[in-house]
């Protein structure tokens, strides 16, 4: 028997966002988003699904909280969506938007539960997107200003923000794979957005401190681990050329003020170069209260020439895979926040997203996902190591707290520890949520 034991002042969440739980898409006063042109053009999202009902948590946050407190997690997650309270990303506020989130807010901390709210969860304004989007920097203006108004409006009721959700898909996966809204596929425009999300993530920082806003404040890149095919000096460049993108593209601007030199060269030969105007780089590189580390999956690569960005090919290794198709492979989660640590120093960490796939259905009241259960036991090994190693993990959320609308994939990939039934809304925990609950009042858990 092992038990798997965690520090006592350890922090246990779940998380979610807004355009995937929301619905309420039409309700007031909300302006549109680009999620919601997006998932409303045929052909871009799995089974033309959308965000229009989704989990209507809009409606139903009351029974939300209910789960979350019976769970008996002390810190909840979640996202706002701009165009509820900027309809056309700036200008005229919409009130009836800082109301609803006033009362969920409220509805969370009279349940003993603390919000922790990430300003940017991919919703932005559509009205913004037409004049350019992440492109123009007057959406870095408009962001900052949107948040300005977050910041004086739940000043001391949230204590923990977060500026952007995953920059990594905000920009590359959106604008140069293009799955994801608003769908380009530029390389050139993608490497802008990134620029100008870092940019945007700064001033932010900058303006939380200027006002004095009680908390911390931090931002939460997704991060992947790429582990060599073999130690060939080729097959080690290449997964590090990944890693460099994913993880440090991201991060070394924020914690050193400057990007991955032989990323900048490499973009270069591809005639792509980042739009750095003078004092871009001071304003990215504000100390930060913690960082969040999104993580799900891991890769084994090996160099191929002409294969992707960096010439690394995935290779097929026989790992097992969640049912959205992503290998399981808990050593890269280790491996990550062991790299982190050590390049960044110990900074505060929040593991803001963690989690599996697994399409589990109800069958006679029960929901036996025991695949979910063994995905978090690997993963929660992995934290525990990485924890003993001294890396400083403050706390854990786990993705998600229900099943919920997954982007380009819509409702056919599930990720909560409740089942949501999609005809009737009708929330339904599944054996996960019961492990889940002992850990989390536990703080250990055992083999
Ligand atoms: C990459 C698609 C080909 C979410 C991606 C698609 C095609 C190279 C889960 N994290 O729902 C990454 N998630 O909202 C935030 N993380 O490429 C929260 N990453 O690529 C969860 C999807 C993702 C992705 C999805």
């Amino acid at each position: 028997m092992t038990i798997i034991q965690f520090p006592k002042d350890m922090k246990w969440g779940t998380a979610t966002a807004s355009y995937q739980i929301e619905g309420a898409a039409f309700e007031d006063g909300r302006g549109l988003s680009i999620w919601d042109t997006f998932s409303h053009t045929p052909g871009k999202v799995v089974n033309g699904d959308n965000g229009d009902v989704a989990c209507d948590s809009y409606h139903r946050y009351e029974e939300d909280i209910q789960l979350m407190k019976e769970l008996g997690i002390s810190v909840y997650r979640f996202s706002v969506a701009w165009p509820r309270i900027f309809p056309n990303g700036k200008g005229e506020i919409n009130p009836k938007g800082l109301e609803f989130y006033h009362k969920f807010v409220n509805a969370l901390l009279e349940n003993g539960i603390e919000p922790m709210c990430t300003l940017y969860h991919w919703d932005l304004p559509q009205a913004l997107q037409d004049t350019g989007g992440w492109a123009n920097r007057d959406t870095v203006k408009a962001f900052v200003e949107y948040a300005e108004t977050m910041f004086k409006e739940f000043n001391g009721k949230i204590k923990k923000w977060i500026t952007l959700n995953e920059p990594l898909c905000i920009s590359y996966i959106a604008n140069y794979v293009g799955a994801h809204a608003p769908g380009n596929k530029d390389l050139q425009l993608a490497t802008d957005i990134s620029h100008h999300l870092l940019v945007a993530h700064g001033r932010t920082v900058q303006k939380f401190r200027e006002l004095g806003t009680k908390g911390e404040i931090g931002y939460a890149p997704n991060t992947t681990w790429f582990e060599p095919f073999s130690n060939r000096l080729e097959d080690v460049e290449a997964c590090y050329r990944e890693i460099d993108h994913q993880v440090r593209w991201f991060m070394d601007p924020v914690f050193i003020g400057e990007y991955p030199q032989n990323l900048v060269d490499w973009f270069k030969e591809k005639g792509v170069e980042l739009p750095i105007e003078k004092g871009d780089m001071d304003s990215i590189q504000q100390p930060i209260d913690f960082l969040g580390i999104n993580y799900y999956a891991g890769q084994i690569g090996r160099y191929k020439e002409n294969t992707g960005l960096f010439d690394c090919e995935i290779v097929e290794m026989g790992y097992d895979r969640t049912d959205i198709g992503w290998p399981v492979y808990p050593d890269g989660f280790y491996n990550v926040l062991s790299y982190v640590t050590e390049r960044y120093g110990n900074v505060p960490i929040y593991i803001t997203e963690n989690g599996a796939c697994y399409n589990d259905e109800p069958v006679s009241g029960t929901v036996k996902d025991a695949k979910r259960i063994k995905y978090l036991q690997q993963h929660l090994t992995a934290l525990s190591r990485v924890i003993e190693s001294g890396v400083n993990i403050k706390g854990y959320f786990l993705w998600s707290m229900l099943d919920n609308f997954e982007w380009a994939e819509g409702f056919s990939k599930r990720f909560g520890i409740v089942h949501v039934d999609y005809n009737t809304l009708v929330r339904r925990k599944k054996d996960s949520y019961y492990w889940y609950k002992k850990v989390v009042n536990n703080n250990w858990f055992e083999y």
